[in-house]
């Protein structure tokens, strides 16, 4: 005991000596020398490290999506209890009623054929694909180049205040009110109101193929929206008079590949707000919609244009055109680009509810817009028409 207990203290006292020694050691001159050396090689080190990171950044085209949404993604995918999208094979693949617009010119019961099955397809679907629209081949390449073009530009660039001098706020990317994972939209686009168009981008090549493009698509959109009122009984110029070049404008995404496995949205899930929406697409697809309450997904032909009724149309036919919720995938290897032209009413134009009685109370595309956006602010997503029903409060 008193032989075990005298070499326990020596062993102290050895210990503390020795930590005594070495503190003595590492605060020599010396020593701080080579902690200065130290310490500026690892701030060195890190400089070059977040300078080399900032540059690629700069000259990368993809906006940050990991970086500034990483935490919502994590915890998102740590929460989920199942995945935020179902497993492609669980939705169904379909093929959109497809119209041929030729045999509008043939007049008669192929004609009439036509025109119903437009009509159809509105109500039972809100969405169909026409082919030989009046849009040449050449046309629909031209502003899928345009689109190329427009999105490999530098992040940084597409950021700027002046890009491509389009009004403020027409670069959009992300979803940056998000606050959950099934919020976020994994997808960049450019909204080019046609008012730019014939104002500040006039004369440049954008600014032409845009031009040319919104000319053919909005005849077409009139040209169905006509025959869509005539099948309600209405003839009528109201949409010729109320959606003007200057009320519509054009959106097109980019959907980059998203690494995030199982999936997430590239569009959250939505309906549009305006009277028809005409949309171009690749042949990637990951476009879905509801359809008998379930999620499809659209097989996607770039010769075709998909059509779809908006809120507007919806209200207008007095919910017998379905304006209806659809959505797009994101694809974890391919990049996908859409462009998509949104037909709108000017905004203070009111308009009628066509059928008796009325399921909605008038109102102007401008009244709508901004409950809209109130909505979105306060509650975190549309409401949409329910907010319009007659006796709603
Ligand atoms: O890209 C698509 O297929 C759909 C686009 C869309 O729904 C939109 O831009 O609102």
């Amino acid at each position: 005991m008193h032989k075990r207990g005298k070499s326990n203290a020596i062993c102290t006292l050895h210990t503390n000596h020795t930590k005594k020694y070495y503190r003595t050691c590492l605060h020599t001159p010396f020593h701080w020398f080579i902690y200065i050396i130290f310490a500026k090689t690892f701030c060195f080190a890190l400089s070059t490290f977040l300078q080399v990171k900032s540059l690629s950044m700069m000259n990368s085209s993809d906006p940050p999506f990991y970086e500034i949404y990483k935490t919502l993604i994590e915890e998102g995918l740590g929460k989920a209890q199942k995945p935020i999208i179902d497993k492609p094979s669980i939705i169904q693949e379909c093929e959109l009623p497809m119209i041929d617009l030729s045999k509008l010119r043939l007049g008669g019961v192929e004609r009439e054929e036509c025109m119903e099955d437009i009509a159809k397809a509105s109500r039972e679907w809100g969405f169909f694909q026409v082919m030989n629209h009046g849009i040449p081949m050449e046309v629909l390449e031209e502003i899928r180049l345009e689109e190329v073009n427009v999105f490999q530009r530098p992040f940084v660039e597409k950021i700027g205040e002046k890009f491509l001098n389009l009004s403020p706020g027409s670069y959009r990317w992300g979803t940056p009110s998000a606050t959950c994972i099934h919020q976020l939209s994994w997808s960049e686009a450019l909204h080019i109101s046609l008012e730019d168009i014939s104002g500040s981008l006039t004369g440049t090549p954008l600014s032409s193929t845009v031009e040319q493009y919104s000319e053919l698509v909005l005849k077409l959109a009139q040209k169905l929206a006509e025959i869509l009122a005539e099948k309600l009984g209405y003839k009528s110029t109201f949409f010729q008079e109320t959606c003007v070049p200057s009320s519509c404008y054009l959106r097109m995404n980019r959907y980059p590949p998203c690494p995030i496995s199982p999936g997430l949205f590239g569009l959250m899930p939505h309906t549009d707000s305006d009277f028809l929406t005409i949309l171009s697409q690749d042949e990637v697809g990951g476009l879905q919609l509801v359809k008998d309450g379930k999620w499809i997904a659209v097989k996607p032909n770039p010769q075709a244009l998909v059509i779809n009724i908006g809120d507007f149309f919806q209200a207008w036919s007095n919910g017998i055109y379905k304006s209806v919720e659809h959505r797009v995938v994101a694809n974890e290897h391919a990049e996908r680009f859409s462009t998509a032209f949104f037909v709108c009413p000017i905004k203070d134009a009111v308009i009628q509810i066509c059928g008796e009685p009325p399921k909605y109370r008038p109102f102007s595309y401008q009244e709508y817009r901004r409950q809209v956006h109130k909505d979105v602010k306060n509650l975190g997503q549309k409401v949409g028409l329910a907010r319009f029903l007659v006796g709603a409060t």
